[in-house]
């Protein structure tokens, strides 16, 4: 589906994304389907903006979300709502399905979820009957443990309602970063080249083979969050890592349980770090290669909607910088591979060249539409791109038929207890970016909000805890701890209690868990067992806070030049 579709659904059905704070633009489509007249239900733990706006807000405890998908399926199998004629045809597997999901009844679910039965059956009801109902779902669904299930649980919903191949329907993984769609398109992931060819099937490796000149691996490789086990851990020689390329990421900011990260990158021989500014990663950097920002140079981006979009270049760098492009090219000939590319252009040509799925969508072709969604396949005008996905039923596996997945609930792996007996999720901050080296260079946003951060708590933790609203207060698991500011809210629930990912002081990832999905190997950032303490001397606490503040500026580099 294209993001402007999101306006014309009949339903929507928000799971686990908080549009409002991550993606304000999209946010709007939200805002305007509601009052073209669509009905909103919004699951999550918080309320968050979408739940004060939506018709219906279904606010589970965290880290049940597989009970309550499961549940909707239930329910709209036993009231019937089934499309029976989209399943016949364009559908295997609902038999085993039915038979999984037949023991989640809502009245089964509504304790450990904390939804009462009346409300999924009511939830189950509108979204069925809608006409137009579409799924948009984020990280309060990838991370978990138990992520991969949920995303094929939900696409169950739209496929035993009929809710897929047709405009303003289907499901939509409102992906992160404005171009992590992208990454993944050319390649940026371990088992694939670019436009999603697996590493592993001859006749695609001897594709790559013959136009790039060279041998290449039949074994995919391993991903981010893998990377600390096998620097740490890995006796296989051949898998041992000893050097670490790292381009435009920070794991020692945004990856789980930092004092493991933090001792594998100490144990590499080699890291390099390719960034356009210092972040935390870089002081572990051997080699540091200073690369321009989004507007200093040209290219592509993919949109989460799998539409292309031309970026510009609207200023001129300063400094000793080169583009991203530019960089690997040279490293590349400097390793004895010449890359000679005059532009980002020839570039894409040579992508388009190899990848059926874009091979239509050229600079011109972009350049003309504003955003070409793909697949694309034929460089002719009448070829615009694919606005969604599946339309008349056909899918892509090879009977063109879709595919029911059912499986049971897995508990989120590491649970409260009597030694931490509050849940820590971590979500995202409006004002700040990721690992804040961009906002946090950034004035007009510090004066919006600062460091330490804040962890969101519910009056009643905080009252049982004697923390008051703004108060610094500790916040431990049991890989480590860190100070940050109380929010106390009535915008979550006794138990749990909630960080942004963005502070560097109060750094929720010295705390959270390194397990990962099985499939997507995302962590669990949004369940681990924690315990908050209030601080005595508030005064010493606020000192501490600001030497920790001016230390971590002086590593990084950071001066107040910077608007
Ligand atoms: N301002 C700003 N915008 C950003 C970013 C940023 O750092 N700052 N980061 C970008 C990136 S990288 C990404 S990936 C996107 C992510 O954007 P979102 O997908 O919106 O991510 P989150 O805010 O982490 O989580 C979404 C919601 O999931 C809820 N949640 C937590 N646990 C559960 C659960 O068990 N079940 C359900 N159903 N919901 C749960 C949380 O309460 C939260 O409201 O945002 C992007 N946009
Ligand atoms: N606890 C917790 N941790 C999380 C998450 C969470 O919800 N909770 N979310 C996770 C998610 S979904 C994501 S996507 C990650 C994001 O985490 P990261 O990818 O580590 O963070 P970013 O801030 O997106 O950017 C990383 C680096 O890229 C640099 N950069 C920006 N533009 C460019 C460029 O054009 N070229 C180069 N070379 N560098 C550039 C930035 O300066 C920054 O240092 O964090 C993950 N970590
Ligand atoms: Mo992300």
């Amino acid at each position: 589906m294209g993001v402007p579709e999101i306006e014309d659904a009949a339903l929507l059905l928000v799971f686990g994304y908080n549009g409002a704070d991550s993606h304000p633009i999209v946010a709007r489509r939200i805002v305007r389907a509601k009052e073209k007249g669509a009905k909103l239900i919004c699951v999550d733990p918080r309320i968050i903006e979408t739940a004060r706006i939506a018709d219906m807000h279904l606010q589970l405890k965290g880290g049940t979300n597989l009970l309550l998908v499961n549940a909707l399926a239930n329910a709209i199998l036993e009231e019937g709502l089934c499309d029976y004629d989209f399943i016949e045809k364009h559908s295997n597997d609902f038999d085993q399905f039915k038979e999984i999901i037949k023991k989640y009844t809502p009245e089964s679910v509504a304790e450990q979820t904390r939804i009462p039965a009346a409300d999924i059956r009511k939830a189950a009801r509108m979204y069925a009957t809608s006409g137009r109902s579409m799924i948009l779902y984020g990280m309060g669904v990838c991370q978990f443990g138990q992520a991969v299930d949920v995303v094929k649980a939900l696409a169950n919903l739209t496929i035993m309602t009929g809710n897929l191949g047709r405009p303003s329907t289907g499901i939509g993984p409102v992906r992160g970063q404005n171009n992590v769609q992208g990454a993944c398109d050319m390649g940026a992931l371990p088992n694939v080249y670019p436009g999603y060819q697996s590493v592993t099937v001859p006749e695609i490796r001897e594709k790559f083979e013959k136009a790039w000149g060279v041998k290449l691996s039949d074994q995919p490789g391993i991903t981010l969050t893998m990377v600390p086990h096998q620097v740490l851990h890995e006796k296989e020689p051949s898998k041992q890592i000893h050097a670490y390329y790292i381009m435009g990421e920070d794991p020692a900011q945004s990856d789980p349980d930092l004092a493991e990260v933090r001792e594998s990158l100490e144990k590499c021989d080699f890291v390099v770090l390719q960034d356009i500014y210092m972040n935390k990663t870089g002081q572990y950097a051997d080699v540091i290669l200073p690369a321009t920002g989004w507007c200093e140079h040209e290219g592509v981006y993919t949109c989460c909607d799998r539409g292309f979009q031309r970026i510009r270049k609207i200023i001129e760098p300063t400094g000793d910088v080169k583009t991203d492009w530019d960089i690997i090219s040279r490293l590349s000939t400097a390793m004895g591979y010449p890359m000679k590319y005059n532009n980002t252009e020839e570039i894409w040509n040579e992508l388009i060249a190899l990848c059926p799925g874009f091979a239509g969508v050229t600079y011109a072709k972009i350049e003309r539409q504003g955003c070409v969604q793909w697949p694309c396949r034929d460089k002719g005008v009448e070829d615009t791109g694919t606005v969604y996905l599946h339309k008349d039923g056909k899918f892509a596996n090879p009977d063109g038929k879709a595919k029911f997945f059912a499986t049971d609930w897995r508990p989120p792996q590491e649970l409260e207890n009597k030694d931490y007996p509050l849940t820590l999720c971590t979500v995202r901050e409006v004002g700040h970016y990721s690992v804040r080296t961009m906002t946090g260079n950034c004035r007009t946003l510090r004066n919006l909000e600062d460091e330490p951060g804040w962890v969101q708590i519910s009056s009643a933790d905080a009252d049982a805890l004697g923390i008051k609203h703004r108060e610094l207060v500790r916040i431990s698991s049991k890989r480590g701890s860190v100070i940050t500011r109380a929010n106390v809210t009535e915008r979550v629930k006794e138990g749990a209690v909630y960080m942004t990912y963005q502070w560097w002081i109060g750094a929720c990832n010295e705390l959270t868990n390194g397990v990962f999905d099985p499939i997507s190997k995302t962590p669990e950032y949004n369940y681990c067992a924690c315990k908050v303490e209030n601080i005595k001397d508030q005064a010493a606490a606020e000192n501490e806070v600001r030497r920790l503040y001016e230390e971590i500026r002086r590593n990084m580099r950071i001066t107040d030049k910077a608007g």
